[in-house]
This record gives C-alpha cells, sequence and structure tokens, in this order.
C-alpha cells in the first residue's frame, strides 16, 4: 500500500492544533497529532519541507522502516519537533493499518487488559474553599482522580489556576505572559490544600498534584514529605529533570510517588529515571515522544522496573492524541493513570471521535483506526492564531521555570 499524498491541517478551534493526514492509494488514509503548544509552526515547517517529500512513494505497512528513517535518517535525532513529526507520521499510519485490518487499534497492539482507561480531571480554584468545590464537581462527574491546583496567597497567578475552569489554556498571549513565582510561600501553603481535600473527601478520590518543574531536588523532597500524610496517587515533575540523577535525593526522603516526563521525546530522557527506578509513572505520550512505536519501547521499559503509563492529556495534545493514546493505554500492560483535559466543542466538533467518558473511565471505542478523524470544511474555518507559553521569574526578578 503506497503512500500518495501527505499534508498538514493547521486550526484553531480555540487553541492551536497540527495535523498531518497521509493518503494511500487504497484510498485509505491516517491522521496523526503534531501539536507542540507554542512552537506549532516549526513542526508544520519540519513535515511540509523535509519529511513528506520523503515518504511519498514508500510503503504505507512498514511503521518501523519508516520511523527509522525518519529517526536514524534525518541525522539530527531526538528533541520535541524532530520527535513530534516523526509522532504524527506514525500515529497516522497505525490509523491506516488498523484501518486496513478493519480492527480498532489497540486489537493490533495485543487486544485490552482492561475494560476501560482510567482518566484523571484537572480541579483548581483562586484558594483553597474554591479548589476544594471544585474537586466535589469532579467527584459528581464521576471521576475516580484528580489533580488539584490552588492559588498561593501572596503571588498574584499561579500554574494551573485558570478562570476557565473545565478548559484550561495556558497558551494566553501572543508573546510569553509574565508570571511570578515564591517557592518558600507555594511549599507552606500546598500541604494545607490536600489536609482540606482528606478531610472533605476522605480516602477514596485518588488525589494527584502538579508541581510544574519549580522545585530543587530538596524542596521537592521537603514537599513529598509533607503531602505524605495524605497519600497522594502522583506528585507531578516536581524538578525540572535535566539531569535525571537529581531525582535520588527526592527518593531518599519520600514515598509520595512520583511522576515525570511530558516533555520528553524519547527512551533516552527517561532511562535514567526508570532502570533507576526512581519514579512511579511516566508520563511520556504519543505526539511529543515518537508515535506509539516509540511510546510502546518505553512502555516495554518501564515494565521492566515497576514503572507505570500516566501519559500526558492537556488540552494543547489534540483529540487525535487523545484516540491514539486510549488505544495504547487500553492495552499497556503497566498502564497506571490517563490524564484528561476537556477540549472545548468546538474542538470536539472539528475532530468528531469514537471515545467517550463514562463514570471516571475513557473508552476508545471499537471504530477501525484510532477512531479520531478531522472535519476539514470546519478546520479551515478557524485559522492559525499566534499563542505563546507564559514565562516564570522569582519575586526578585530571576527568570525560573514556568
Ligand atoms: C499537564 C501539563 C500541561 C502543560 C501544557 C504545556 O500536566 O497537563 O503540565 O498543563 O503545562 O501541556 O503546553
Ligand atoms: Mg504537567
Amino acid at each position: 500500500m503506497k503512500i500518495t499524498d501527505a499534508k498538514v491541517i493547521v486550526t484553531c478551534p480555540g487553541r492551536n492544533f497540527v495535523t498531518l493526514k497521509i493518503f494511500t492509494d487504497q484510498g485509505l488514509y491516517g491522521i496523526g497529532d503534531a501539536t507542540l503548544n507554542g512552537r506549532e509552526k516549526s513542526v508544520v515547517s519540519y513535515l511540509e519541507d523535509y519529511v513528506i517529500p520523503c515518504i511519498i512513494g514508500m510503503d504505507a505497512h512498514r511503521i518501523e522502516d519508516i520511523w527509522q528513517y525518519l529517526y536514524r535518517g534525518c541525522y539530527w535525532r531526538r528533541g520535541p519537533v524532530t520527535m513530534s513529526a516523526i509522532a504524527a507520521v506514525d500515529t497516522a499510519l497505525w490509523d491506516i493499518k488498523a484501518k486496513a485490518a478493519n480492527m480498532p487499534l489497540y486489537q493490533l497492539l495485543g487486544g485490552a487488559s482492561r475494560e476501560a482507561v482510567m482518566v484523571y480531571g484537572h480541579a483548581n480554584g483562586a484558594d483553597i474553599e474554591e479548589t476544594k468545590d471544585e474537586v466535589g464537581k469532579y467527584i459528581d462527574l464521576g471521576y475516580k482522580a484528580i489533580r488539584a491546583q490552588t492559588g498561593v496567597p501572596g503571588i498574584p497567578s499561579t500554574y494551573g489556576v485558570s478562570k476557565d475552569k473545565m478548559y484550561y489554556e495556558p497558551a494566553d498571549a501572543e508573546l510569553p505572559s509574565a508570571n511570578v513565582w515564591s517557592t518558600t510561600k507555594y511549599l507552606d501553603h500546598t500541604p494545607k490544600l490536600f489536609e482540606a481535600l482528606r478531610n472533605t473527601y476522605g480516602f477514596d478520590p485518588h488525589l494527584l498534584h502538579d508541581v510544574h518543574h519549580r522545585l530543587t531536588p530538596i524542596e521537592a523532597a521537603r514537599l513529598g514529605k509533607s503531602l505524605e500524610p495524605y497519600r497522594l496517587f502522583w506528585m507531578e515533575d516536581c524538578v525540572a529533570v535535566d539531569n535525571q540523577e537529581s531525582l535520588h535525593r527526592v527518593r531518599e526522603h519520600t514515598v509520595t510517588p512520583l511522576a515525570i516526563g511530558e516533555i520528553f521525546n524519547t527512551i533516552w530522557d527517561c532511562k535514567t529515571l526508570i532502570e533507576q527506578e526512581l519514579i512511579d509513572y511516566i508520563r511520556t505520550t504519543v505526539v511529543h515522544a515518537g508515535g506509539i512505536t516509540h511510546l510502546r519501547q518505553i512502555a516495554g521499559l518501564a515494565a521492566l522496573h515497576h514503572v507505570k503509563t500516566g501519559c500526558h492529556g492537556a488540552t494543547d495534545l489534540s483529540p487525535v492524541c487523545m484516540g491514539a493514546s486510549l488505544n495504547f493505554n487500553l492495552w499497556v500492560p503497566n498502564f497506571g493513570v490517563q490524564e484528561y483535559m476537556r477540549h472545548t466543542e468546538e474542538t470536539d466538533t472539528v475532530f468528531p471521535h469514537a471515545y467517550h467518558f463514562e463514570d471516571g473511565f475513557l473508552h476508545p471505542g471499537d471504530q477501525p483506526g484510532h477512531g479520531v478523524d478531522i472535519d476539514e470544511n470546519l478546520a479551515a474555518k478557524y485559522p492559525y492564531q499566534r499563542a505563546c507559553l507564559p514565562v516564570n521569574r522569582l519575586e526578585d526578578g530571576t527568570m525560573w521555570n514556568w
């Protein structure tokens, strides 16, 4: 089955999404997500200028060989732009193969290992009271796992706290907006949130928290320790892991489970973390880590070391990524949880999908392929709009991690 053509579709139904569509000589097509929040056009160019001309004429069934061709063959391997582009091709090809087999993608991976995929939603509020109410709303919707973020007194804005509760969108301006950060204030305040949540809702709901790369290892160790009485499902991205070894410092002080990896692109970014058992959940997902083909390798290594999956699923990952990820999650033996930030209604109509939410779980559906399509006419009504992620500074003006 020959690849006859491919095109990149950019649309902004509330936020920007980049989608690759691959056509074959058998009338089948497949789609893959290529969205890299705040850097969308670099992936568009990478695909249009370099990848698409190479893959036209190739056999669409040879997914592994095409993956290796794009990874080894470009010489400049790894990195978010390269790996998102490879992921888009890979996802589209798995979509095509599953359509050709007339099966949902999870069947090709090895079949369902569970009935459905447990997801976590995002509850956030300006203060502890508001966050508590928001967590209650997610419990009422049936969620079994909820991430909780709250505003910190004395800091004007905090990561994860939004006006628009169900649809958090951090890329909010043409140029990066500026946030202010105080580690001291945050470290004192956060345990109070989880104390209040456990006092109100007990220990049944799984509670998660995202530190968003802001602490040093010893500070993260302190936070993990202070959160132990509230038995979190996980503490996410507690430090920026450019140096994987630094997680030893956190690990030796706390039994709070650790999740890391949403910004990783390859197995090499998390090899040490996994092999030395420094994390409990790996957050890599389809679009930013080379597609189903590479994610499967990461999950395989993780399985050897008691590390479960916890795929990134923020709104900047398109429904195409979600559909592929859900097929992956239904199969993967060492599944942990899937993040699920809802897309707006406009986004959901641009990307008709077979997956559905029920009582805290998502199911990918049984449509052949990954079960997600794109309505190109509708997509064309929402042109690209430049939007950047914020930057973050300490109170004295020093640049910090957002
Ligand atoms: C999460 C993430 C996101 C990122 C976003 C950046 O855990 O969901 O941290 O909210 O900030 O994906 O584009
Ligand atoms: Mg995160």
